[in-house]
């Protein structure tokens, strides 16, 4: 039996990528008798590991790209499609052969772990682990995906405000029919094809469980620098502020924006709060927000209340001392970040499983709130100003460090969520065809 080589495939599109090198690198840490191989497109590579410090058991492999790359002209959606398809006619099998033949000893890959929406790799002929980087419950959602589609058949909208409660597991926390994930409707002439929905072996793939949704597609964030990088001194502008959890930070992932008059209101709500903020948005958008409000933000250098930047290190951000409160689409990865802060949450949903992430922020995990629909200018002063310092938040200000201690208690050595890890490490590693 040869030595364990452990290949870890990435979906390389919005923040998938870059969760799934952090799953590489804790495995490797953790297991270095083993070899891991970590798979993605060579643009998603060269982002990922521009001045990383790696494991020398952990190496990286090129895989076929077909969607990715930093075209433009192509929608996001169409690329993803196109690698999937590439990776579906082959490619992910001449990929991991391509890894085994480059490991030391040329070890087969001896295990798999990948990213859920890979789901080719249950074809690959090798043990296989998906790892899902949403939201437990979307995932759930997913995997009753036949139940609830019979279920609610064609009365998605009718019945949108039913709540969830014959699906264990979904419906305890005020989870209603409108907020399971959904199908992001590709335009035609694939909309057509789309529409029917068909039985698909494979539950957790990309579409979700139910039709039509969101009507923004995610886009490709092609130059999102790696996550921890700030290099527009985001951190520095936080040490110089004076007031503990008195900023606000912003943030809607690396996918969908909020509409245009939304950001508006956004922008108008953050002034109106009066709270200093700081607002990481992609720079496509700043046309879109009024005139003079980035002038009266200032810069990384200047004291004035608001600093916006195209990319924030949020993981750091949101353990910073300075910031009390997050307005954020609830993706899976911020949601997290934002419960390991200890930093209060308003949540705006924006398409897939961002309508029951936010569920679990308000009503289950009850450290935040959720917009009723959209963000108005009133709406976003009054969610910061009780997360800052309001009467109202100061229940969840309470959860929100309660969720914190609770989470640094699961990451101690002999904590529940590195006990897990372990049995993880120790089942991927003793994986065999
Ligand atoms: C999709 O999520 P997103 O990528 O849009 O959002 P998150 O899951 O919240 O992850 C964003 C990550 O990007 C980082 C941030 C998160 O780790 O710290 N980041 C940053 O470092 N700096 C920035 O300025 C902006 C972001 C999808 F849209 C969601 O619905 C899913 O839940 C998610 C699942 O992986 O994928």
């Amino acid at each position: 039996m040869g030595s364990p080589h452990v290949a870890v495939v990435a979906f390389p599109f919005s923040s998938h990528a870059p969760k799934l090198l952090a799953v590489a690198r804790a495995l490797a840490t953790a297991a270095p008798s083993a070899t891991f191989s970590f798979l993605s497109t060579s643009g998603s590579l060269e982002r990922l590991l521009r001045g990383a410090v790696v494991s020398w058991n952990l190496r990286f492999v090129t895989t076929g790209g077909g969607g990715e790359g930093d075209d433009d002209e192509t929608p996001a959606w169409r690329r993803m499609e196109l690698f999937v398809e590439a990776a579906e006619a082959g490619g992910l099998e001449r990929s991991l052969e391509a890894a085994g033949a480059a490991a030391p000893g040329a070890a087969r890959v001896s295990c798999l772990v990948g990213d859920a929406f890979m789901s080719m790799a249950a074809d690959a002929g090798v043990p296989w682990v998906a790892v899902w980087t949403g939201g437990p419950c979307a995932l759930l959602a997913h995997l009753r995906g036949d139940a609830l589609r019979e279920d609610i058949g064609g009365h998605a909208a009718s019945r949108g405000d039913e709540l969830l409660t014959s699906h264990r597991g979904l419906g305890t926390s005020q989870r209603r029919r409108r907020h399971a994930p959904r199908h992001e409707p590709p335009p035609p002439p694939r909309r057509a094809e789309a529409a029917p929905l068909r039985h698909r072996r494979r539950a957790q793939r990309v579409p979700g469980p139910l039709p039509g949704g969101g009507r923004r597609r995610p886009r490709h964030r092609a130059a999102a620098p790696a996550a921890g990088d700030d290099p527009h001194g985001c951190l520095a502008w936080l040490d110089h502020r004076r007031h503990e959890r008195a900023v606000v930070y912003v943030s809607f992932g690396t996918g969908a924006a909020p509409p245009p008059d939304e950001l508006r209101e956004l922008a108008a709500g953050l002034e109106a709060s009066g709270a200093p903020f700081l607002w990481s948005l992609r720079e496509e958008s700043w046309p879109l927000i009024p005139p003079g409000f980035l002038g009266r933000a200032g810069d990384s250098k200047g004291s004035a209340g608001g600093l916006v930047v195209p990319w924030a290190p949020q993981a750091a951000v949101l353990q910073h001392p300075e910031v009390g409160a997050f307005v954020a689409h609830s993706g899976w990865g911020s949601v997290v970040e934002g419960v390991s802060g200890g930093v209060p949450m308003a949540c705006r949903p924006l398409f897939g499983d961002q309508q029951m992430n936010a569920r679990t922020v308000a009503e289950q995990w009850r450290f935040g709130t959720s917009f009723d629909g959209l963000m108005t200018r009133a709406g976003v002063a009054a969610a910061v100003a009780s997360l800052l310092s309001g009467k109202d938040g100061a229940r969840m200000r309470t959860r929100a460090r309660e969720l914190r201690a609770e989470v640094d208690e699961a990451f101690r050595l002999d904590g529940g969520s590195m006990i897990n890890f372990r049995k993880f490490v120790e089942i991927i590693v003793c994986a065999r065809e």
